[in-house]
Order: C-alpha cells, then structure tokens, then sequence
C-alpha cells in the first residue's frame, strides 16, 4: 500500500513537471495607441475616448482600447489576431478579455442585450469571424466585466477574436476591449494530481 501511495505521489510529481509551464502568447493593452499587431475590422478602431467613456477609463485605469460607438446606425466590427500555439501534455489555454457592451434607447434608458460582445478563438490563420470552426464565449452586454474561454492545447497556429454586433439602433450605443490575454497553464487535473502527491512525500519521509 505505502509502495502504491509513493508511486502515486511520483506519478503526480512527474505529471505536474512536465506540464507546469505556464506561457503567455498575447498580453495586449493597446497603451501604444496602435493595433499591436492585431487586424481591425468593421468599425473598430484605437482610441482614447468613446461614447459614454471619454476620456476612456476602464477599471483597469489604461488610457487606450479598441471599440466602436454610434449615436444610432450599428456598431458591427471586432479585431483578431493569430500566435502560434504550443502543445503541452495535460495544459490548458485560456483567453480573455476586459469588455464593455452598452446601449440605451432616446431617452438614455438602457436597452440591455441590444449591443453585444464576445471573445473567440478558430484553428488556423483564420480572418474571417463568420468561420464556423471558431469557438464562442455566449455575447454580452453590461458595464466592465472579464470574458474567458477555455480551450485545450493543440500544435498549431490559432487565431483569437474579440467581435461586437446590434442588428440595429435603438440609440447611443458603444462596444470595447482591452486587455486580451491568451496564455496556457497546467489544467486544474494534473495540480489536483500535484496536490494529492506531496503530502503523501511528506508522510512518507
Ligand atoms: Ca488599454
């Protein structure tokens, strides 16, 4: 029994070695006022101010973000950017971002769920957001809030959207993102592994 319990720990120590690097492939803030290296399409642009923002202050107290606002018509538009994807056993890759979706009516009453956002991520060197392989987080609407999506690893190049979109205008109405962050990390299985393991080193010795 204590053989078996040892050979676990080991078996736990060895998981949690090979896969506990943690990698960051895009940490974007767009502070330099420039896309960094990313590809706008639709109506976004870099700014320093948007509607009901301006100047632009997001909670993580940054000066510069993507967006879009309107006083009617649509905002239709969002930015992608592709890294190349590194596979580690047991890992898995997160991807975020700090955004806002927020629209009101003509009397400036909130018209919650009309202007949506969503954070997303395909295989490949993917440029079109209508792929059907990219996989969503669900849209939203509201004040400042993080979006994550969790994928596995995978060898390859992957691409990573953030997209908005109201079919229509029911008034002033504004999209923004800041802060994507792409980066992969032991999955929570092989920490639990590592967790159970080292207690029973400890015992043992
Ligand atoms: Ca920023």
């Amino acid at each position: 029994m204590r053989g078996w319990m040892i050979g676990m720990a080991v078996v736990g120590l060895c998981v949690a070695g090979v896969s506990n690097a943690q990698i960051t492939y895009i940490d974007d803030h767009f502070e330099s006022g420039t896309p960094e290296g990313w590809t706008l399409y639709g109506g976004a642009r870099v700014a320093n101010g948007f509607l009901f923002n301006d100047p632009y202050s997001p909670p993580s107290g940054e000066k510069w973000g993507v967006g879009q606002d309107a006083w009617g018509g649509t905002v239709d538009g969002g930015l992608f950017k592709s890294f190349y994807d590194h596979y580690l056993p047991n890992e898995v890759k997160y991807f975020t971002a700090l955004v806002e979706a927020y629209s009101v009516d003509w009397g400036f009453n909130p018209t919650p769920g009309h202007v949506n956002i969503r954070i997303g991520k395909g295989p490949g060197l993917l440029t079109n957001p209508d792929d059907p392989s990219i996989v969503w987080s669900d849209w939203y609407w509201g004040p400042w809030a993080y979006l994550t999506i969790q994928q596995p690893c995978l060898e390859g190049w992957e691409t990573v959207f953030v997209d908005w979109f109201a079919p229509w205008a029911t008034g002033p109405m504004v999209a923004k993102v800041d802060n994507v962050v792409v980066w992969q990390t032991p999955e929570p299985a092989s920490l639990l592994l590592l967790a159970l393991g080292l207690p029973l080193l400890r015992r043992r010795r």
